[in-house]
Order: C-alpha cells, then structure tokens, then sequence
C-alpha cells in the first residue's frame, strides 16, 4: 500500500499508539495510509525496523496477561541526519497527505514566555540560519511546504500527537512564524492549504527492556529488534480538520471532535500531572516504578489527592464523569505487569511543568481552591532538580535545561528557601502569578524544607498525613 502519512519522531510512543490505530485502518478500510517515520536523531529505531520490513511486535501487558501483536503500518524509517534529502522527498511527495509528529515538548522550540518560537532553540536557531538543508521537525515542515508551494502541489495536515495543551494551535503558531522568515512567500498557502488540528493521545508506554524481547521470543518465536510493549487501554481524540482525508482512524476507536482542548486539559492536568508528581517523589523515596508508588499507601494517597485538585481546575468535560476518570487512571497506574520507570517520567521537567502543574496552580489560586497538591509536587521537582539522592548519589536530570539548572543551584546549597528562590527565579519559567504570590511560594518552601531536613519519606507520611493542609 502507498504512504500517505509521514511520521516525525518514531519512537516507542507513536508505536504503541498511532501506528496501531493506522493498522487498524488499513485492515478495515485500506487506503493510501501507510507510514513512513522519520528519526531526527538516532538511527536507532531505523536500524532495528528496516530489515524487518518496518514489521514490529506490540506486546500489551494487562493484569490478566500479556498479547502479542504485529504491527504492520509502518513502511520505513529514515534518519533526518543520513537521508535529509530522503526526508524532504518524502514529505514533498503528492501522496503524502497527514505529517504527525511525536518529538517530545522540548522538540518543538516554544518559547514559554511568549508562547512563540524560541530563536535560541538549537535546531530552530540552526534551520533560521540554514532554511534549505533543516535539521529540526519545524524546519523540514516548512522547507516541504516551500518546495510544494513552489511545484503548484497541495498542502497536508500537521498533526501534532505531543502532550502539550492545544498541540495544534501551538505547531501552527511555530510553522507561520518560522516561515514569516525562512519563506515569507507561502504565507498565503499555508492558511489556505496547511490545516493543523489538535489532539489528545493516551497510552502508557515504558521503554522496552530486555524483558520485553524475551516475552515476545517466547510468544512469537521471532527475535524482533524493534519489539515495543504498552499497557491494553488507549484512547486518542482529534479535531476533524484533515485538508487532503485521513485514514479511518476510529476503526481502532479515535473519537472525532470539534474541540479537544477540554480532554487535552483533563489529560495533562490529571494523568500526567499526577504522574509528575509521583515520579519526583517516588524517585526519591526509592521506588522504581509507578506500581511500585501505587503500593506505598502515602503516596496512593497523594496521588488519588492530586488527581481531585486537577479535577477541580477543569471546567466540565463532555461525557467524561472525572471521578470515575480519576478512579480509572489510578487503576492503570496500578497495572503490576507495567514496568514503568519512575525515571523516565521525570525527564525534561521544565518542559512539562507549566501544562501539568503550573496552570492548574493559577487556576486553583483564582478560584480558591486547594493548592497544596500543587505545591508539594512543585517542591517534589525542585527538590529533584539537586540531582542528587539522599545518599549523596547524583543522577542525570535529562532537561534541556539541565546546566541552567544547576548553575542557578550553584550557590543555594541545602537551604530550602535559596533552592526555591534560585529556581523561582529560571526565566520563563515559573509565571508572576506563582512566583509573586507569597502564600503559594511560602508553602512550597515549607515543603521543600521538610525534603530537605527530613527527606522524602518522611515528608511524604506528612503531607498523607495532611499535616501541612493549612498552606
Ligand atoms: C508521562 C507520559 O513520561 C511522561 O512524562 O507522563 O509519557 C505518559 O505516560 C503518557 O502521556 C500517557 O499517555
């Protein structure tokens, strides 16, 4: 079958999930949707599906067992750095029609503080400089609109499947700004042939480890490099603004809406809020993983808390009864037979904090409503941001902001109150609404302190314990 979709940013996540919802597709309905991924950066994933075929085993883990799936909607990979000719003839193509992305929050170059295109962004500010031979997902989107443009062809739909609020709006804002500079001159195709809609995608997707190519040895017989494993549930719900059709994605159960941004919000402000929250605290406590978490009846508790501060941010979300959402997504986290890594969801925080804690911090702030979920998970991630365990160990924080960081951390050393302040204090980062606001940053510094004195585990019993609930 031909492509009809290219993919930027193959990892695990988009095949665990889009790329199992297109297979779907094609068996149903069939159609021009193949895949063709793209890796801006490491071959890795290329060098495992390409001698497959582009084949891959998803296994889905449940509580129940495990299953074992081939995953055949992926055509190939190319790598961006070997092949950026490769990549542009593939996004310039007439049958591509969708371009999907899955590059991480830090793969888009926002600027936080204006919600605009970061220029100091490494690969915004290298594909500015070098519009013709991009490097970085916005650069290619708009070097390939150029080249269509230029060869009378059609636009495509850029559809955005990373976990940032109203993901549409905020690749198109990117897209015509980058391209007021590097084309200027297609300004008018892309608003009348470039269509953006936003979606909210869902599944738990560890990274794969050696235990997940044993089990699909022993299921399938094959010894699959490029095998991935998720849990059973899924969910993903996009705008219906597609400008050249897409594939019949509701199939494998996608729910067609005119707008996401309530479910977005619910998402990113309950489960991966939530999920932030638990993994700066539960790395430190020393648990590996999020079932691991849900086993520890303090933090069970805190995360069930958190969950019904998000709920109280949001404004009603049609169909969806956020109790039994909350109940859901505890039970997922739940899951014994994901090995979730507390760590891998710890990455890149100054990337995910303000969608998943920050506004719904302000939100809470504005309407008076608890804010103490906000504040102990705040302080959870400055206390992380130190890099160091409570024995002294260090770890990576993988931020992009990592060196800023601990520059800034320079001179605070163990005073609660210098780390809260230096951290405070990170441009674009924490909004004047929170950093100005006494009463929320005293009982994020109060928090902090006991980390700091007492460690986590025992601030953790506290805060369960609601022995800080007055702040
Ligand atoms: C997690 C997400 O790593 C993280 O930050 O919160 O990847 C989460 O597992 C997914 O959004 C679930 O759909």
């Amino acid at each position: 079958m031909p492509a009809g979709i290219v993919h930027l940013g193959t990892g695990a996540f988009h095949r665990a999930h889009q790329a199992v919802y297109t297979d779907d597709a094609l068996a149903k309905s069939g159609g021009g949707w193949m895949i063709i991924g793209v890796s801006l950066r490491s071959p890795d994933v290329a060098d495992q599906l390409d001698p497959q075929d582009g084949l891959y085993t998803l296994l889905t883990r449940g509580p129940a067992g495990v299953q074992a799936r081939v995953i055949g909607s992926i055509r190939n990979v190319l790598v961006a750095p070997r092949e950026p000719e490769k990549v542009l003839d593939a996004l310039t193509a007439s049958e591509t029609k969708i371009v999907s992305l899955t590059i991480t929050e830090k793969g888009y170059g926002l600027d936080p503080k204006t919600g605009g295109l970061d220029r100091a962004h490494p690969a915004i500010a290298a594909d500015l400089a070098d519009p013709r031979h991009p490097q970085g997902a916005i650069g290619f989107i708009v070097e390939a609109l150029r080249r269509r443009h230029e060869a009378g062809a059609g636009g495509f739909t850029v559809l955005s499947c990373d976990n940032l609020p109203s993901n549409g709006k905020v690749i198109a804002r990117l897209v015509r700004e980058f391209a007021a500079t590097a084309a200027p001159e297609i300004s008018g195709f892309i608003e009348a042939k470039v269509t953006f809609p936003s979606t909210m995608v869902d599944r738990i997707t560890p990274a794969s480890t050696d235990k997940t190519f044993a089990d699909v040895r022993a299921l399938t017989g094959y010894d699959d490099k490029g095998a991935i494993e998720t849990e059973p549930f899924s969910q993903w719900i996009i705008e219906d603004d597609f400008v050249a059709g897409r594939p019949d994605w509701e199939t494998g159960g996608a729910l067609f809406v005119s707008d996401v941004a309530p479910y977005e919000k619910m998402k990113l402000r309950m489960l991966n809020g939530a999920h932030s929250m638990l993994a700066y605290s539960g790395f430190l406590a020393g648990h590996r993983y999020v079932r691991d978490v849900m086993g520890d009846p303090g933090l069970a508790a805190l995360v069930a808390r958190h969950m019904k501060a998000a709920a109280a941010t949001l404004d009603p979300v049609p169909g969806v009864d956020l109790g039994r959402y909350a109940a859901d997504l505890q039970e997922r986290f739940r899951n014994p037979a994901i090995a979730h890594e507390t760590y891998q969801i710890a990455m890149d925080g100054t990337q995910k904090l303000p969608q998943r804690l920050l506004e719904p911090a302000i939100v809470a702030l504005e309407r008076g409503q608890p804010t103490e979920a906000f504040a102990f998970a705040v302080a959870a991630w400055m206390r992380y941001a130190l890099g160091r365990r409570e024995n002294g160990e260090t770890y990576a924080l993988r931020d992009p902001r990592e060196k800023e960081i601990a520059a800034a951390l320079g001179e605070a050393g163990s005073d609660a109150g210098a780390i809260a302040d230096a951290l405070l204090a990170l441009p674009g980062l924490f909004p004047a609404a929170l950093a100005g606001n006494r009463t929320w940053t005293d009982a994020l510094k109060r928090r902090l302190a006991i980390m700091m004195r007492e460690g986590m585990r025992a601030t953790i019993e506290e805060e369960a314990r609601g022995a800080f609930s007055h702040g």
